[in-house]
């Protein structure tokens, strides 16, 4: 049965929601880019009005790298932290407000430069290609909105430890609280470029940038921001997907270490973006692809806590055998469904991730659309079919609303044509990367050169995935614009299971920030400090801003 305290405030789900629309607007958008992208790069399309191939890319990236992630993950958040830690106060919910304004404002403002042709520098914003000014405003815009959310968060979690005084914390306010820690000292890197190198530059104060700083401190950011996108997943499989099936937390302080794991190992490994930087020396790339390897402990971790929850649901339900546990689960569930098949796709997105950190092994890979078809796996299935999972429970929650039968069977076939879609357009990306064929590139067969025209029937698949794909946006825009103003009115679950075994003492000593902080902190220094000191003592003149577009 429900009861108050289990319900998310209907001030804090107006909150939430706003978030929600926000993202979802920017699926429409971003998802009909790379539509047009797929199409392009099929060798069969031109795009109208002398539209270019890379302010289309670049609205892709943005819109869904980084507008979508950011703004569910701080909606779902916020939900999650007043669905366990009680109502927001009227200060805390205030200052959230203000970061969902602030970070609206800078995404309206980025967009525009984007869509006018004014910033087709990509997502990633690399120097020396120079953005128009305002590019760079809204995007430092997006990042101080999303600190505001990210303060609002620890008040509200301070707030919590005051009134429960020697109490661990509930778990998906614990786990909110990791994420938005790795995230403010991840984005410092981000602002400081943008702030003291990108813009100055841009606005001509300054003449020339140091490539190779900013694209260090781009990547610093870079890697933990696909940690910030994924932890939030893991909250929503540690901590929801087994009250859904009618099973139990395998173990509440292991999915607190596997956190406290994440955030350490997420900070120190940007070089594993810059194998084939050339001002960086190979022992230092190594120590960070080494931080970056020991990340498969906690991913490990999870991998086993999550199929042992599935197994031992199986079996107290009488299942026997070494996989008839998996006849128990509820496939006609999409709550469970879509997240599951999120589970599937990260073992090969994973294994194609120690490809890429793998210093031989990335020189084969390197700025291919193999890496295209790899984060497609990572960000835009696992992460996002786990998103859209939620966002079945999430959305009707907050306005009120059940989700319908029809619904939820639309649902599964919307993940059944994800899979499809996915398989298609990443299996392709994959395999015409391997024979070479560049990453961020319109179509061009260079020449008739016998390896480009190679490309071709791969790229025509990719534009096959992309169109299904594109059905699936479609798809799950019809059932979250369902949930949120017209299914009929009621009283949705938001799923948050027990552990197996609470031990309250262990989870409690899991709260040792300054601990936690502190060694982050000294890995970063050991990982960074010396080779960045040398990017600065041994810089090169600088570059001018390049427009190429
Ligand atoms: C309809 C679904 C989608 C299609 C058809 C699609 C297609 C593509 C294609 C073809 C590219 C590579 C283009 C190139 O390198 O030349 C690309 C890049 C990218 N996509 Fe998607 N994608 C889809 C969904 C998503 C989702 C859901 C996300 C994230 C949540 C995402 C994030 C990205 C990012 C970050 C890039 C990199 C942009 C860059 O290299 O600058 N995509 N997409
Ligand atoms: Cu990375």
């Amino acid at each position: 049965m429900m009861n108050e305290t289990m319900k998310v405030d209907r001030r804090d789900a107006k909150l939430a929601l706003a978030h929600i629309y926000v993202a979802f607007t920017a699926l429409a958008l971003g998802g009909l880019a790379g539509l047009l992208q797929t199409l392009v790069r099929s060798g069969k399309f031109n795009l109208p009005a002398g539209i270019s191939y890379y302010t289309i890319l670049t609205t892709h990236g943005t819109l869904l790298g980084l507008v979508l992630t950011t703004f569910f993950i701080i909606g779902f958040q916020f939900a999650a932290i007043s669905r366990t830690s009680g109502t927001l106060s009227d200060r805390v919910r205030f200052w959230a407000w203000v970061g969902f304004w602030t970070m609206t404002i800078g995404t309206a403002m980025t967009v525009f430069y984007i869509l006018t042709g004014q910033a087709s520098v990509l997502y990633t914003f690399y120097a020396p290609l120079q953005a128009h000014a305002g590019f760079y405003i809204g995007l430092t815009l997006l990042v101080v909105g999303s600190w505001i959310s990210g303060f609002a968060t620890f008040a509200h979690y301070a707030r919590w430890k005051k009134q429960n005084p020697g109490k661990a914390s509930p778990l998906l306010t614990f786990m909110a609280v990791v994420n938005m820690i790795l995230w403010l000292v991840s984005t410092l890197g981000v602002a400081a470029t943008v702030l003291i190198q990108l813009l100055p530059w841009s606005l001509g104060i300054t003449d020339r940038v140091n490539v190779l700083v900013s694209r260090t401190l781009f990547w610093y950011f870079g890697h933990p921001l696909v940690y910030f996108w994924l932890l939030p997943a893991y909250m929503v499989w540690y901590a929801v997907i087994p009250k859904i099936i009618g099973g139990k937390i395998f173990s509440d302080s292991l999915a607190r270490l596997a956190f406290i794991l994440f955030l350490f190992l997420s900070i120190p490994v940007g070089f594993h973006h810059q194998l084939l930087e050339p001002g960086i020396k190979p022992f230092w790339k190594f120590i960070q692809v080494f931080l970056t390897l020991m990340v498969v402990v906690p991913s490990l971790m999870t991998a086993f806590a999550m199929f042992a929850t599935f197994e031992a649901y199986g079996r107290s339900k009488g299942a026997t055998g070494l996989f008839g546990w998996l006849r128990k689960l509820p496939w006609g569930d999409a709550r469970f469904f879509a997240p599951f098949v999120g589970m599937v796709f990260f073992i090969p997105a994973g294994a194609g991730g120690i490809i890429n950190a793998s210093h031989q092994m990335n020189q084969v890979v390197h700025n291919t659309i193999w890496v295209t078809g790899h984060f497609h796996l990572t960000v835009a299935t696992t992460v996002v079919l786990t998103f859209f999972g939620a966002a079945y429970w999430l959305i009707p929650h907050l306005s009120g609303r059940v989700m319908t039968k029809a619904m939820n069977r639309l649902a599964i076939i919307q993940t059944v044509v994800w899979t499809i879609g996915m398989s298609f357009m990443s299996g392709s990306m994959h395999f015409a990367g391997l024979l070479g064929a560049p990453r961020r590139s319109a179509f061009s067969t260079y020449g008739n050169s016998p390896q480009a025209l190679e490309w071709i029937p791969y790229q025509i698949a990719q534009a096959v995935g992309g169109t299904i794909l594109f059905i699936g946006i479609i798809l799950v825009l019809v059932i979250v614009i369902n949930l949120a103003f017209f299914a009929p009115k009621g009283e949705t679950e938001f799923p948050v299971a027990e552990a197996a075994e609470p031990q309250e003492r262990t989870a409690l000593a899991m709260e040792n920030w300054k601990l936690w902080i502190g060694i982050t902190v000294a890995l970063i220094l050991i990982a960074y400090t010396i080779p960045f000191v040398d990017m600065i003592q041994n810089a090169p003149p600088g570059s001018k801003g390049y427009k190429l577009w």
